[in-house]
């Protein structure tokens, strides 16, 4: 089959809540990760456009599942960041309920790229989030973000940390990334095609 084309990314739709998702008529993978660290940029990196996904300078942006194709062949759901602490109690319970509904709803994941910054120490819900995917044998990827802030050698030293607090399942992949510089994009491409295709 040929190369997923990555360049004919195109948004699709925004799934107010768990009754409005489009159809599974083609494999499905999602991004998942605390709000501000880059799932949006991510998207616009992998899709080789600015113009796809919001990125703001404000945490929170992203309210619903916004839901954006890849050649015809591709579903990726862009899910709340979780873990906001601007945000209003209620509208963080509401962003959670959302994002439970929607790990239990049935569909099936063919992939969940777990986007976390490479500078911080992972989240509570970071890990919590690593913890469901190895009990549920859900498909993951570890995608560390923001590589551009810091040298390949503490690039290097972060991810053996992450490595201490995270218990990433045998075959998880690990990459590090950057939306700003490509870094790490390319590598992500061409893993995400291999797990789709199979
Ligand atoms: N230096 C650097 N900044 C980045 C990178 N990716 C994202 N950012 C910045 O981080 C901020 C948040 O990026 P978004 O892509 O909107 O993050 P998000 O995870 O979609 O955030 P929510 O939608 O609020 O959950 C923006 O100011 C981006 O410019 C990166 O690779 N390098
Ligand atoms: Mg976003």
């Amino acid at each position: 089959m040929e190369k997923l084309n990555f360049n004919k990314t195109r948004f699709l739709k925004v799934a107010a809540g768990i009754n409005d998702l489009p159809p599974q008529d083609r494999p499905e993978i999602v991004l998942s990760g605390k709000s501000n660290v880059g799932k949006s940029s991510l998207i616009n990196a992998l899709g080789n456009n600015r113009k796809l996904a919001k990125v703001s300078q404000t945490p929170g942006k992203t309210r619903q599942i916004i839901y954006f194709d890849v050649d015809d062949r591709l579903l990726i759901a862009d899910l709340p960041g979780y873990g906001y602490s601007g945000a209003s109690h209620e509208k963080t319970a509401e962003f959670s309920a959302l994002c439970d509904n929607y790990f239990k709803s049935g569909r099936a994941f063919r992939l969940v790229l777990c986007l976390i910054d490479i500078r911080h120490e992972p989240s509570v819900s970071d890990i919590a989030m690593i913890e469901y995917l190895n009990n549920a044998n859900i498909p993951y990827f570890c995608v560390f973000t923001k590589c551009d802030k810091l040298s390949r050698a503490q690039t290097a030293k972060q991810i053996d940390m992450m490595a201490h607090y995270l218990d990433f399942c045998e075959d998880a992949h690990v990459f590090a990334v950057s939306a700003q510089n490509q870094a790490g994009i390319s590598d992500l491409r061409d893993a995400i095609a291999d797990a789709v295709s199979k």
